[in-house]
């Protein structure tokens, strides 16, 4: 590891150099203003994070270090025979701000081999869950009892400099990422497979072994997987998961502590748990009309069904973006090549005809069109793996490689507590009568 640890923090000393001059230079000038709605309305549109791993374009989507999810696919190193970018790249490219060439990608892929042990008492703190646990809170209690490896929490506590914080922030980093394919892994096997558990495949790359021990074999999942693992990894600092990783780490809490943090984030059903809504949404629906091939017709009664049930469409609208996601893009191409035939992955595309008219019809809706969640089910059920709850853990595994970057990037610059202010309505009212002044010390 010591050739990219060695990268990464050359390149985090320059940018700290220059965000100090920056600042000393430019640090009062005003970035934006804030109105009222914002502030009660979740801080829509609101900059107040540094996150250099990635940044969101409402139009274009995503782009991870400049980098498109198209460009991605052409230029990061690929598995032998495979066509699908393999994320350990996606992970450099962010940690280190520049492309990966196939010699880094290989070290990184044996450094997270060698560094995937998990202790038996995280596996024992699985097990003495009910089988009926939601996998994705067996998945943060394991990763809480893994926080028992945690080398920033043992430093800390026999006392280090604050210089080395970024280091050990690192090691436990790639520590969690080797680790979490085979925690997922260990609760997709214990919840649905009658507890009949894979070892690891050393030769196999992060996620292709991630596949294997899953118990998929085939190479279109294994690439799945790839594209899967990769698409899903930051999406800029402001969603939940991220923020929430960052916002507990900020505290120094150490990475275990705040990746758990930003996992109860992702289960939440307006963020990462959609993804498991969608699929049970269009089996409901399949459901209710009798058939696997519901019209555009069925289709439109169903989503106003739903809307007249007070209930949001799943997969549908973003807080940022404001066109169909490129993440739903990459997995329709993806659909389009593997399994055009599909009638579940035809399900979606006629879903992505029928439901943007509808909601594009309700003025409250800033954006009528699909995000990641949309799809990624469909492909999932493509290759067997039918049971809906897990999805959001393959979402954790992922984002695990963005906000755990984000996190070593938050401690080499040094970056402090974040504390922002809260107000009262009562005190929003007198500042309105000119009583108070809400903005001032
Ligand atoms: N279905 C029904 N109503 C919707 C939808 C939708 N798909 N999207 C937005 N709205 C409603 C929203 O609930 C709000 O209603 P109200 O004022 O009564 O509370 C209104 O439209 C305005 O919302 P927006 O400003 O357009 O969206 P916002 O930024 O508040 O929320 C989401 C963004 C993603 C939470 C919202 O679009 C949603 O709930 N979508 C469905 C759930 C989903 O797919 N989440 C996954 C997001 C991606 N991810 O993986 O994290
Ligand atoms: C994400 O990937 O985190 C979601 O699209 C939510 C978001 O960006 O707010």
């Amino acid at each position: 590891m010591g050739i990219i640890k060695d990268r990464f923090k050359e390149k985090a000393d320059i940018v700290s150099a220059e965000i100090k001059a920056l600042l000393k230079e430019h640090g009062d000038k005003k970035i934006g203003e804030v109105t009222l709605s914002q502030v009660y309305q979740g801080m829509r549109g609101i900059t107040g994070l540094v996150t250099e791993t990635s940044l969101l374009d409402s139009q274009d989507g995503i782009r991870f270090r400049g980098y498109s999810i198209p460009e991605l696919q052409e230029k990061l190193p690929k598995a032998p025979g495979g066509s699908e970018p393999l994320p350990e790249g996606l992970f450099y490219l962010m940690l280190v701000g520049e492309l990966p060439s196939e010699d880094d990608v290989n070290h990184l892929s044996s450094t997270l081999q060698r560094r995937s042990h998990v202790p038996n008492h995280v596996f024992a703190s699985i097990e003495a869950l009910p089988i009926s646990t939601h996998p994705m809170t067996q998945f943060v209690v394991a990763i809480m009892a893994l926080q028992t490896e945690s080398q920033f929490a043992k430093k800390y506590a026999k006392g280090m400099n604050k210089k080395d914080y970024w280091n050990a922030t690192f090691d436990d980093a790639l520590d969690l990422i080797a680790r979490l394919p085979r925690i997922a892994a260990y609760i997709y096997r214990r919840k649905y497979k009658w507890g009949e558990h894979i070892q690891p495949n050393g030769l196999l790359d992060w996620a292709g072994n991630f596949a294997h021990m899953m118990g998929y074999e085939d190479d279109g999942f294994k690439e799945l997987m790839r594209l899967y693992m990769t698409i899903h990894a930051d999406h800029e600092g402001g969603n939940v998961s991220a923020h929430t990783t960052h916002l507990v780490g900020s505290a120094l809490s150490d990475p275990y502590l705040s990746f758990a943090a930003g996992m109860n984030g992702l289960a939440g059903p307006l963020h990462g748990l959609a993804n498991q809504e969608v699929i049970k949404w269009i089996f409901e629906l399949r459901e209710e009309i009798g058939s696997d091939a519901p019209t555009k017709e069925q289709i439109e009664d169903y989503v106003k069904k739903t809307l007249s049930e007070g209930k949001v469409v799943p997969g549908y609208g973003h807080a940022v973006l404001r066109k169909t996601d490129p993440r739903f893009t990459a997995q329709m191409e993806f659909g389009k090549k593997h399994m055009p035939d599909d009638p579940l992955v035809q399900t979606v595309w006629n879903v992505y005809e029928a439901v943007p008219p509808v909601l594009g019809s309700i003025a409250k809706i800033k954006n009528p069109w699909p995000n990641v969640d949309a799809h990624s089910g469909a492909l999932l059920v493509h290759y067997g793996m039918k049971e809906y709850e897990f999805y959001t853990v393959l979402f954790g595994v992922s984002r695990a490689l963005g906000v755990l970057a984000s996190l070593c990037w938050d401690r080499a610059l040094g970056f402090p507590l974040e504390r922002p202010k809260s107000i009262t309505t009562d005190l929003v009212k007198l500042w309105l009568e000119g009583k108070d002044n809400i903005w001032g010390d």
